[in-house]
């Protein structure tokens, strides 16, 4: 049995601050949006929040391209909103913790813009910078074949100094050289001390396996002929000196109550998984693994994407229940982030008659697997993705942006490729999480004024899915959601700490068992638009089994399209 922490059964709801409320009227989200909403977070069940980040950024990568760590982005607010912030969040009993970026800042912090100035400034190694390759014609060459996260090369030329700066994702996040100590020693002091004084409590780690490049960043295999650039995954993930670097912030955070939370994409090897999230290890305390959400699109390349059925779905979510089991690492659960699509969009169905059903089917599961259960901001309402009907000019991320720009380049504006990125963009888009919050149907879904434009356009899906209309009402999503969150405290052994194990009966229904202190649980939901059947386990006594919750109320044997249920027995 794993120890118990508050960061182990608290339910973190992260916060993307620029579409969750708006208190000012120029139509972006901010600090004081978020602290007058912490009463209705709170009241949800969740235990910490996670703000995505609020620091001062140039916005090209909507903040994950940090300018100056110790500063707010402007919009957002000031370094005393923030304080009130992380004062408010405590004074209600939460927790908060900030997204912790540095595998790159901007192209515009001062650390950059000192770097770029010329070739022997002290900072000029703070950064990872090259010379040109040429080739046998002597034209001008990157120094390798790299190409980063957002479909571009992964190297960009500098008029300046006339070398190559390293970006793995857009040219204005320059990738920081963590080869270099006294680059080191200011990321810790800038981006981790000077918060955790402030008194936050612990990080969400970006891109957490990514600082340590492959030595000699030697090319990458030729995968794609008809590309340019390759993916290069292999040679910028999980590299040789990680844990090393991983042990040295520790050491920062070993005197503070804090915890951390790594993104690990691109990392499905379960022994490379453990070297950072066993607790013997001292590097993370827990990781967010990328095999669900990742599920029908190619490492490397988001948007080019493959077909996978509901065995395909349960094999994954599941893989980091049975890991944790046997060892002394913890885990995560979670369907949703700023970079995904909706989860009942992608993994169930968002058809107006199976919506609800659906979202509530997900919570059942979600809210009763081990580990650490994140949720983000408009899930708990069963928010969906836009429509295929959205425009591409609609979609404002970078990587969407890029995609199709290029792909308008590539086939010289064809409108039947562009239908069919929409189609791609319509799954998996960043776009979709990154509207505004759905707060009630008034035309801005109350998310900001309706005498201004919000940054980014609400989806229409807000007249009837909004907060007004489901708090208090007993059958909405969020009730249901609320119910799941008691439920998971009440019986916490079973649901956060619990031993897993899956039970295989039809490919479309998902049931597991959950064992703990002499208790044990049964999670059955439908995953399809079929009614199946199914059967109590011959291992569980019929009369033992109490249902604590569920979605629809059908016969005993048979579930209805997206129908979930949890039973439960004490004895
Ligand atoms: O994302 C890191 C990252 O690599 C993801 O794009 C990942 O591959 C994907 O989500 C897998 O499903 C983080 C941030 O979450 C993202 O918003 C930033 O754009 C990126 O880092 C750069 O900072
Ligand atoms: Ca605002």
């Amino acid at each position: 049995q794993h120890e118990q922490k508050w960061w182990k059964e608290g339910v973190v709801y992260q916060i993307y601050p620029s579409s969750f409320k708006d208190s000012n009227g120029d139509g972006i989200g901010d600090i004081p949006g978020i602290i007058a909403k912490l009463d209705y977070i709170r009241d949800l069940g969740v235990d910490i929040i996670w703000i995505s980040p609020h620091y001062k950024s140039p916005q090209v990568d909507m903040g994950y391209d940090i300018s100056d760590y110790e500063d707010i982005h402007e919009p957002f607010g000031t370094l005393e909103d923030c304080e009130r912030l992380i004062q408010a969040t405590h004074d209600r009993g939460m927790r908060i913790i900030f997204d912790l970026v540095i595998n790159h800042t901007s192209d515009l912090h001062p650390w950059f813009l000192e770097s770029r100035s010329s070739k022997s400034n002290p900072k000029r190694d703070w950064y990872i910078w090259r010379p040109a390759k040429y080739d046998e014609n002597g034209n001008r060459c990157r120094p390798n074949n790299w190409r980063g996260n957002f479909s571009t090369p992964a190297w960009t030329w500098d008029e300046c100094t006339h070398e190559y700066y390293l970006h793995l994702y857009a040219p204005e996040q320059p990738d920081l050289n963590w080869e270099n100590e006294e680059c080191r020693r200011a990321i810790y002091d800038t981006a981790i001390r000077f918060w955790l004084d402030k008194g936050i409590d612990g990080f969400r780690i970006d891109t957490v396996n990514r600082y340590s490049k492959y030595p000699g960043l030697p090319d990458a295999e030729v995968t794609q002929p008809e590309e340019e650039t390759q993916i290069a995954v292999k040679y910028c993930t999980n590299g040789p000196r990680i844990h090393e670097f991983l042990t040295e912030i520790n050491d920062i955070l070993a005197p503070y109550d804090v915890f951390t939370v790594g993104e690990l994409p691109c990392t499905p090897k379960q022994s490379e998984v453990m070297e950072y999230i066993s607790a013997r290890a001292r590097q993370l305390n827990m990781v967010f693994n990328f095999d669900t959400v990742d599920l029908g699109t190619t490492p490397g390349d988001r948007f080019r994407l493959k077909p996978y059925g509901n065995g395909d779905f349960k094999r994954e979510l599941v893989k980091w229940q049975s890991v944790i089991e046997d060892t002394d690492a913890w885990t995560t659960v979670f369907l949703e982030n700023h970079d995904q699509g909706r989860s009942i969009s992608r993994f169930a169905s968002d058809l107006p008659e199976y919506r609800v059903q659906a979202g509530k089917m997900l919570a059942m599961i979600l809210g009763t697997m081990t580990g650490t259960l994140f949720l983000y901001q408009g899930q708990e309402i069963g928010m969906i993705n836009a429509p295929l009907s959205w425009p591409a000019h609609e979609y404002k991320c970078i990587r969407s942006v890029n995609h199709l720009e290029k792909l308008r380049g590539r086939t010289n504006n064809d409108p039947a490729a562009l239908d069919e990125a929409l189609k791609t963009l319509q799954k998996v888009a960043r776009d979709h999480a990154r509207v505004p919050m759905q707060w009630d149907d008034s035309p801005n879904a109350g998310f900001c004024s309706e005498k201004v434009d919000p940054w980014m356009s609400v989806i229409d899906s807000y007249k009837t899915i909004n907060v007004a209309d489901q708090v208090g009402r007993m059958d909405s999503v969020l009730e249901f959601w609320k119910r799941i969150l008691c439920l998971r405290k009440e019986y916490k052994e079973l649901f956060v700490y619990g031993k897993f194990q899956l039970i295989e009966q039809d490919n479309d229904l998902m049931l597991f068992a959950k064992y703990g202190a002499g208790m044990q649980s049964l999670t059955v939901a439908n995953l399809s638009s079929e009614t199946k059947k199914w059967e109590m386990p011959s291992s569980m006594a019929v009369s033992d089994m109490k249902l604590i919750i569920g979605n629809m109320t059908g016969a005993l044997d048979r579930l209805g399209p997206y129908e979930g249920r949890v039973y439960i027995s004490t004895q």
